[in-house]
């Protein structure tokens, strides 16, 4: 299956050569001929919105505006194997079980409806009108509290508002979405802090500003498209300042795929001019300390009489808790932000100089500082570095949480949401006369441990893998077969599929790259980016093999079968035209979506209003809020860990999208041929006696006596903190407990699994 691996460190830039190769190997692997004629439809304005990541695309796109890992996706969607009846013949689950996640996925397109036969272990054909008729019948009969409407964040504006929707007709608010396991942190500090949900940078911004930094976010594997605004930004000479425990290469230098002279030169760009290898969870002090500076520097020229650092009236005026914030900042030692952050002052220091000179700054964040146990507070301490000097609601200033699927931040604006407080029920009750349910729906981890306790009755899954992207994978599997109904809509087979309910369907549906004929003709949908701008996307490719429907047709025949009817929606005729799916969501949200079918296709997408980019805060004290940490430690983890214990963060290769591993081989770590791997550090080895390639077990050290073990681990010397080690996800999420999470919203703590080594 793999080759033999090896481990040695890749000297090259992010992109570059090696990214051309790479592109080239997976769009031939893939089938060339169904994908290359339409890559250079990608992101353009009238072409198809990437189905990899959530960064924005701009109106003036580049000839080719696409990157290595988008071009991977574009061909693992559009790949020409197949699976259907045959395989599903020759292959029970059982066996499937033993496959690794690359080889279920790379099997190929799902071809048609099935439904589990557990007596032969295996998937059977069904039609579509049997598959959507039983399931309602199991439907009907499920508690709607015990029924669990899932959705990864890829599904577009219009069948997420279907979805949603269909689940609170249906009576249930069990809305969690994969952002319960990403960003939820952010919109759960982000409105407490400056009133909305979401970050408030558009790209125009990134040619104005005077400073870019990144905290835990690994741009050049994850949002690779950035590195064009990052590329623009050096040139102009601005600096870039990272913090992430781990070298990542594409926050280090850059070429230019799309550069032919860069190419030819072999030119590199320097990305980050400041890098700071915090340890895990220590962004919280790192910031701490950086808020500190800030003040120090305004108290030295205030006595100097020199120009104030702060932005005193924007303060004054716009601000809440700055008190509160000053003593709390004068009160914290340097040796406790020190100690806890793993960096020394002078470091925290040198940026702080940078961050007060520049007047306008950008800062980036993903899953370094959602992740963690205190990851709220650790966003909150972020944004008070930037109210600091009011680097918020002007050009080239702002929040920048970068999300992760491509229409993740869109699911949550439409209504897939487990808060009913975030939804305007009252409106949908108006538009279509019913009763929505009032009550508060359950997360992605409230959902793990309802299934665990058996209290889950049906599960629908709107796309993703969810029993690998969970934590605590191995109870999980355990308990998952105790659903009386389990659904799943899907492109490709993962395992997911392959533990199933005792009623248990599997879905093929459409990818957004493929052309979608329906009753009027041609049709389009709509996704919302990072910077919430909202685009029109155009399937290109001709539909897969098979007996597939979209999305949307697919949540339409489980509602109609399902609901009962009701004549403010007619299931069948929204979803002839997805023009009367947009009008409906219009109608549900008008401030957001003015004459929505419109203005879909304006180049670079049209911005939803967002109030703080015009200083209107909807916060409880109408101002940005200062806010400070709950609990007295000064860490994103806030456990303590026994002596010999480590900090595990699980991480992302270069060659995979969340569960869809698109092969062995991270390039920018120096790995080929294997993801089994332990990233430590030469102290750490030193202090465990281990030797390079030595394989070694991790073990969960949760502290509540349950035994949770991966084993097979190479050992691999990594330029990574003392006391933090790595290791991919989700090999490793085996070790997650799922009482590990983020305190206020609930995300996994991926980022600092307590662990130890086993010889
Ligand atoms: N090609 C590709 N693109 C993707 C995805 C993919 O899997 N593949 N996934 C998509 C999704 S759903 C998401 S959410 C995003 C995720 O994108 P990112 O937010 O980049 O998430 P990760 O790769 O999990 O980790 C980000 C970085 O956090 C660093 N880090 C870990 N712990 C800490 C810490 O305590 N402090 C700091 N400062 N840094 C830390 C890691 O070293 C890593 O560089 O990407 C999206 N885009
Ligand atoms: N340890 C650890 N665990 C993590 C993370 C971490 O950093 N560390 N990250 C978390 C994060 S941020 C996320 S977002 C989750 C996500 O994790 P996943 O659940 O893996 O997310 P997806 O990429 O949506 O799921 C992939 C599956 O979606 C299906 N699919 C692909 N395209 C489509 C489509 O167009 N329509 C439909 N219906 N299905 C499709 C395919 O069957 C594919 O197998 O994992 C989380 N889990
Ligand atoms: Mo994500």
């Amino acid at each position: 299956m793999t080759e033999k691996p090896t481990i040695e460190a890749y000297e090259g830039p992010a992109g570059g050569w090696g990214s051309a190769k790479s592109v080239a190997r997976h769009v031939f692997e893939q089938g060339a001929q169904r994908i290359a004629p339409h890559l250079h439809q990608q992101n353009k304005p009238e072409g198809f919105a990437c189905v990899s990541c959530a960064w924005a695309k701009p109106a003036e796109p580049h000839p080719l505006e696409f990157c290595e890992n988008g071009l991977k996706a574009t061909a693992w969607e559009l790949g020409t194997p197949t699976i259907g009846a045959e395989f599903f013949a020759k292959h029970s689950a059982t066996e499937l079980r033993t496959w690794p996640d690359h080889d279920l996925e790379k099997a190929g397109r799902l071809t048609e409806p099935m439904r589990f036969d557990h007596a032969t272990d295996r998937w059977m054909p069904v039609s579509w009108d049997e598959a959507f008729a039983q399931i309602g019948r199991d439907l009907q009969r499920v508690d709607p509290h015990r029924a669990v409407f899932y959705a990864s964040g890829r599904a577009s504006l219009e069948t997420s508002y279907l979805y949603a929707l269909f689940a609170r007709m249906f009576g249930s608010n069990n809305l969690p979405d994969s952002s319960n396991m990403c960003h939820e942190t952010t919109s759960v500090a982000l409105p407490q802090s400056i009133g909305i949900p979401v970050g408030t940078v558009r790209l125009e911004d990134f040619s104005t500003t005077d400073l870019c930094m990144f905290f835990g976010q690994n741009t050049g594997s994850n949002s690779p498209r950035m590195l064009h605004q990052l590329e623009e930004v050096r040139k102009r000479e601005i600096p870039v300042i990272t913090f992430n425990p781990l070298r990542e290469r594409g926050l280090e230098r850059f070429t230019n795929p799309q550069n032919p002279l860069q190419m030819a030169t072999g030119q590199e760009i320097e990305i980050s001019t400041q890098y700071h290898q915090v340890e895990a969870g220590g962004d919280l002090a790192a910031l701490t300390g950086l808020c500190k500076s800030v003040l120090a520097l305004d108290d030295a020229a205030r006595e100097g009489g020199s120009h104030r650092v702060l932005d005193v009236e924007f303060i004054a005026r716009h601000t809440h808790g700055f008190e509160a914030l000053e003593s709390f900042l004068r009160g914290t030692a340097w040796s406790e932000i020190e100690a806890k952050s793993g960096l020394t002052r002078a470091a925290i220091e040198e940026a702080a100089f940078v961050y007060a000179r520049a007047s306008s700054v950008l800062a980036m964040y993903g899953m370094g500082l959602t992740q963690h146990r205190n990851g709220v507070a650790t966003v909150h301490m972020l944004m008070n570095l930037l109210l600091m000097r009011g680097n918020i609601g002007r050009d080239g200033a702002g929040i920048c949480p970068v999300r992760g699927h491509s229409n993740v931040q869109g699911q949550r604006t439409v209504g897939i949401s487990e808060k009913p407080e975030l939804v305007p029920l009252d409106r949908l009750a108006e538009q279509y006369a019913f009763e929505p349910p009032r009550w508060e729906g359950m997360s992605t981890v409230d959902v793990c441990r309802a299934v665990v306790d058996r209290r889950v009755e049906a599960f629908i899954g709107l796309g993703g893998n969810f029993l690998r992207a969970v934590p605590e994978t191995g109870m999980m599997e355990e308990s998952w077969p105790d659903i009386d109904l389990t659904v799943q809509i899907a492109t490709k087979l993962n395992r997911t599929h392959l533990i199933n309910g005792r009623s248990a369907w599997l879905l093929p549906c459409r990818g957004r790259i493929e052309i979608d004929e329906q009753a009027s003709g041609p049709q389009a949908v709509t996704i919302e980016d990072s910077t919430a701008c909202i685009h029109g996307s155009r399937g290109v490719a001709a539909p897969s093999r098979g007996n597939l429907l979209s999305e949307p047709r697919i949540v339409a025949g489980l509602a109609a079968a399902t609901l009962p009817p009701n004549p403010k929606i007619d299931w069948d005729h929204v979803t002839q035209d997805y023009a009367r799916i947009r009008d409906l969501i219009e109608a549900t949200y008008p401030d957001q979506f003015e004459r929505f079918n419109e203005r879909m296709w304006t180049p670079g997408g049209f911005p939803r209003p967002l109030a703080a980019r015009k200083r209107e805060w909807n916060t409880d004290t109408g101002k940005a809020n200062f806010l400070l940490p709950q609990n007295a430690g000064l860490t994103s983890h806030d456990l303590d860990l026994k002596d010999g214990d480590l900090r595990l963060i699980t991480l992302r290769s270069n060659d995979q999208f969340n569960t869809t591993i698109y092969g062995y081989r991270d390039r920018f770590r120096g790995v080929e041929g294997t993801r089994m791997v332990l990233f430590i550090s030469e102290t750490d080895m030193r202090r465990f006696s281990l030797s390079e390639g030595q394989e070694v077990s991790l073990v969960s050290e949760a502290g509540d006596g349950i035994e949770r073990v991966v084993a097979g681990l190479r050992v691999t010397r990594t330029n990574i903190p003392a006391g933090c080690v790595g290791g991919y996800y989700p090999e490793c999420n085996p070790l997650m407990a799922l009482a590990h999470f983020a305190k206020e919203s609930k995300v996994p703590a991926a980022k600092s699994v307590p662990v130890s080594i086993r010889i």
